[in-house]
């Protein structure tokens, strides 16, 4: 680990700043270096890039990164547990791995300097956010084969704050740990941010009056403005959104600026394209599309062109921050999580913004989808506030599925359930109930 551990000096505001002729010099003399380590190290890059008839010295220019080709997170599958790794195992010093709810899990390898890149970048994220060093983290991402979890603590313990590493789970706890501590930054996902706020409010607790809470870290799973309103008014804390997957390092890839007009993707460490999914080929600046990332310094586990599914837009445009590094713009979802409703493309998070807000709804919701002879049915299932009667649920339902014609333009079925019906995560929340048969 290097010097700057725990005192802040982790922190280069020249790097954030770099003009970007400068930063696309070091992106090119990094990315021929990746190239390399790909193609010296792992026997899928070099096979690929064999039949490509690409040579790590044919990267001449960023744009050469089209050569590339893609890397799916089906290779990483193929190759479980160890054939992606450009290290031997015994250099590793860490692994993570996602739960593999289908088939196997994913599993990603760190050698120190990965994991001292990593806490440097969660520490610039951190910092972007708005903590600083000696503020109190309260790290409630889940600890484990996560990333979430230590991908926080180490970033917050290098940015020389005092980390509690409480983890998801016993939210009664939580609230009072937030309290004693006098936490000023929570790191969590957004829904159980939310599952923290109702567990207090429950317990008589005014979090947003009474707590040193400041600045919320939130990411894991898309969410829309209007659930950062909410979050904000039930916390009282300024929530930041930041952006980050395993398969390229994990939380800290990208992070809000105090502008939080974007979320700058940290291009000193990461090659940022937007490709249209069905062609491939690369979209305009500021265009929708899927994220496609390229790592410049990981050693254990060299990412070419990896496909996210991730859905944003990437800007380069100036930021009033002064960070010269792009901007990926909210995360609306994933490729795999796009529901067609009689026709229509929606994605979660849509629904998210409509619902949230909407008087007598709660924060809670999750899609039902069910197969109705050849044709998907969707149905919403929306959460009334404490208090309301359930005598009131059908016009609420009727006025919720106006609503959601009005904004979205699609016909849904409501179902309108009693307060703490659907379900709370610790984690990442569940929206998809995808009951089709396989
Ligand atoms: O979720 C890493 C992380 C931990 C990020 C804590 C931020 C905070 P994975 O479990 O590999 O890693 O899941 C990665 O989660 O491809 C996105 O689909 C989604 N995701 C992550 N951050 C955001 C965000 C972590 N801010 C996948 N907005 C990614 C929307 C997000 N989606």
């Amino acid at each position: 680990m290097n010097a700057s551990a725990g005192n802040g000096s982790c922190l280069h505001p020249a790097q954030e700043t770099m003009p970007r002729e400068q930063l696309a010099a070091l992106q090119l003399e990094r990315l021929r270096a990746t190239v390399k380590n790909a193609y010296d190290n792992v026997p899928l890059h070099r096979s690929r890039l064999d039949a490509a008839g690409v040579r790590p010295e044919d990267i001449r220019s960023l744009a050469d990164v089209q050569q590339l080709p893609f890397t799916l997170k089906t290779d990483l599958r193929d190759h479980y547990p160890f054939g992606m790794f450009a290290r031997p195992r015994a250099e590793l010093a860490r692994l993570h791995a996602s739960s593999g709810t289908t088939g196997k899990p994913t599993v990603v390898g760190y050698t120190m300097r990965d994991l001292d890149n990593w806490a440097d970048l969660m520490a610039r994220s951190l910092h972007a956010g708005g903590a600083r060093r000696g503020d109190v983290v309260h790290n409630a991402y889940g600890y484990g084969l996560f990333t979430g979890g230590l991908g926080a603590h180490y970033g917050a313990e290098r940015l020389g704050a005092t980390v509690v590493p409480m983890s998801g789970g016993s939210t009664e706890r939580q609230v009072s740990l937030i309290m004693d501590f006098g936490a000023r930054v929570l790191c969590s996902t957004p829904s159980y941010a939310l599952a923290i706020a109702e567990v207090a409010e429950q317990q008589g607790v005014n979090l947003a009056r009474d707590s040193s809470l400041g600045v919320g870290m939130f990411g894991a799973e898309p969410w829309s403005d209007a659930m950062r309103v909410e979050i904000e008014a039930r916390l009282g804390l300024r929530a930041v959104d930041v952006y980050g997957l395993s398969e390229i390092m994990g939380p800290g890839v990208a992070c809000e600026c105090e502008q939080r007009n974007g979320l700058h993707g940290w291009e000193d460490h990461f090659l940022f394209e937007v490709i249209d999914p069905d062609t491939g080929r690369p979209v305009a600046d500021g265009e929708p599309g899927e994220l496609v990332i390229t790592t410049l310094t990981k050693e254990a586990l060299p990412m070419l062109r990896y496909r996210t599914r991730d859905i944003t837009r990437v800007s380069t445009a100036p930021c009033g921050c002064g960070r010269t590094h792009a901007r990926i713009l909210r995360v609306t979802g994933r490729n795999d999580d796009m529901l067609i409703i009689r026709g229509v493309n929606v994605y979660p998070s849509q629904v998210e913004a409509v619902l949230v807000g909407l008087e007598g709804v709660a924060p809670h919701y999750q899609l039902v989808v069910e197969r109705h002879g050849a044709l998907d049915h969707v149905t919403i299932e929306a959460e009334a506030q404490p208090g309301l009667e359930p005598s009131a649920f059908d016009a609420l339902a009727r006025r919720i599925g106006h609503q959601i014609k009005t904004m979205l333009g699609i016909s849904a079925d409501v179902v309108v359930k009693r307060p703490g019906e659907i379900p709370r995560s610790q984690g990442k929340a569940v929206r998809v109930r995808d009951l089709r048969p396989k």
